[in-house]
Order: C-alpha cells, then structure tokens, then sequence
C-alpha cells in the first residue's frame, strides 16, 4: 500500500520537475556544471530538500485546496507562516519517507488586496465554484501531474497583469504561472567538503554566472542559526498574453539550503548523520526574502 503511494509520488514529483527543467535554464546550468566539476555523477544525486508552490488564498482555491493532493501521499501538515507586509500565509509539509522533498505552500491573501486587485483576480477565478483537486483521481498519477500545468482559469490581459504587479508582485506571478513549480532546492550539506557550506556553493554558482538573490544578503540565516538559504533569481521570460501582447516576466528559480546537525546530535560520526538529526522545518525571516527571488527589484539584477 504504502510502497504503490511513494511509487506514484515519485511518478507525480517527475511530472512536475520536467517541464521545470526545461523552462528554468539554471536548472541544468548548475546541475551540468556540478557532473562536471565532479559533485555529482549524476543530477538524480541532488538530494531536493523541498519544493514550493504559489496559491491565492480564496473559497476552492488556496491551501486548503492545493494541500489534498500532497495529504493523500502521506505528507503531514507541519508549522504555519505568516507574511504581514506581503500579504501571505503558508504551511510547510513533512514528506512520508526521508526520500522525498518537503513541501512548502503559500497563498496570497486575496481580501487584503484592493478593491481594484480583488475584481481583476475574480474576474479570472470567478467561475470556479468547486474545488478542482475533488475533480481529479488521486490516485491516478497522469491525472495529478497533467493538473499541476492545466490551465484552471483563462491567461490575463497585459493589463491586468501589469495592475496586479503594481500592487503585489505575488498575484501577478500566480495569476500567469498558476501552479507550476516555484522552485526546488538543493540540498548543500550533502554535497562533497570543499562545497558543502554555503559560502562555498554559492562562489561556485556566481562562478558559473548564476545571480543571487540578495535581499536579506545573499545567505539568510534563521535566528537558531542553524538553517542557511540562498536562491537564484528568475530570468525574465517572454509571456504571451490573452491579448496576444508580449512581455518579459519572471518565472521559477533554484534555492539552495544548508541545513545544520542540531546540537544534541554534534558528536554523531558524519556517516551516521541523516535528516532527522538536523534542523528540519522552515524560517519566517529567511522566507520573506526568499520570495523576492521573482519580485522585479531582484530580476532586474539578472
Ligand atoms: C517561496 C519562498 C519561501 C523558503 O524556503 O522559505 C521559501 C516562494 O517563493 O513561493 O521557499
Ligand atoms: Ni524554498
């Protein structure tokens, strides 16, 4: 039983790595220049510490929605953030076998949006009157992957997209991308010395051309010190728009996280060390930035 739900999870993750892959060209840049450099052998050697996805917070939308389909395979619920200024909620997921990446998911807060951003998004999501995860078959693998990059409401106008973005960048970038993958997230403390701490990883990447997010500073560490982050900026991609107009607009990214054996565990040999004896979960102040890997002030640096 369990093993039938983590082959089909593993089936669902690849449905959604590929096209984002394909579409987030630092994806191979940093995987090809880690074979070469001998990191790795392979890109399946990258431990992914999580994936995120973007939601906007309404009836039949949002977490409460989104979280079905990780909850039927086995993920758990674990600890809420809260975004004042940025008008966000979010959950993180524990996966059912250390194999697997956590999940973190936000939602927008759609009500605390103007009158004006709060009619451009119904106008789009308006028609939504059911949850579209109950229309699916879980347990039907091709069903969950193909529904991560179906359209559930029409593209938006320039316009509207341009209103939304003025106002918060979030809602810009969900309304365009809906559920693609965010991003994933390499796991550093699992690479070779010599690149396992985030200072060394991260000189590799802008060695390569990689650009940094850095808000916050490059490298966001949480207050117990123990959990280190980094991302890559979204490139600017050419979007067509509902009215056939182009513009350049953020899509994914890549983060990169380094995750420290918690104190009680400091003496356990290295060969013995695994998720569990390291800081798990997630960091408001680190996350906060984190989100600005796809908010214009950062792109524009790319
Ligand atoms: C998620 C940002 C937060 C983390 O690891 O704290 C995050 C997003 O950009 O949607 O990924
Ligand atoms: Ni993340």
């Amino acid at each position: 039983m369990n093993f039938d739900k983590n082959t089909s999870l593993d089936k669902i993750l690849n449905a959604l790595f590929t096209p984002y892959r394909e579409n987030v060209p630092e994806v191979r840049k940093i995987s090809d220049a880690m074979i070469e450099n001998g990191m790795i052998s392979d890109e399946s050697d990258i431990i992914n510490d999580h994936i995120a996805f973007r939601t906007l917070g309404v009836p039949n939308l949002g977490i409460a929605s989104f979280e079905k389909i990780f909850l039927h395979y086995g993920y758990k619920k674990k600890d809420p953030y809260y975004f004042e200024e940025k008008k966000l909620n979010a959950f993180w997921y524990e996966p059912p076998a250390e194999r697997f990446p956590r999940i973190f998911v936000s939602e927008l807060r759609v009500e605390d949006l103007s009158e004006k951003a709060q009619e451009i998004i119904h106008k789009y999501i308006g028609h939504v009157d059911q949850c579209p995860v109950e229309k699916i078959d879980l347990d039907n693998t091709d069903e969950v992957g193909d529904f991560f990059y179906k359209p559930l409401w029409d593209l938006p106008t320039l316009e509207d997209y341009k209103t939304l973005l003025a106002e918060s960048e979030y809602a810009a970038w969900v309304i365009y991308n809906r559920y693609y993958l965010n991003h994933y997230t390499i796991s550093i403390h699992e690479l070779p010395d010599g690149y396992d701490t985030l200072e060394q990883f991260n000189a590799f990447l802008e060695s390569i051309g990689i650009v940094l997010n850095t808000a916050g500073g490059k490298i966001k560490t949480s207050e117990d010190g123990l959990l280190r982050q980094s991302s890559s900026v979204s490139k600017m991609q050419e979007a067509t728009f509902a009215d056939g107009e182009k513009m350049k607009i953020s899509g994914s990214y890549v983060e990169f996280a380094e995750r420290s054996v918690l104190p009680q565990f400091k003496d356990l040999p290295k060969d013995q060390i695994t998720r569990k004896h390291r800081r798990d979960g997630f960091e408001s102040a680190n996350a906060d930035k984190i989100f600005e890997s796809t908010y214009l002030e950062q792109t524009s640096m790319a």
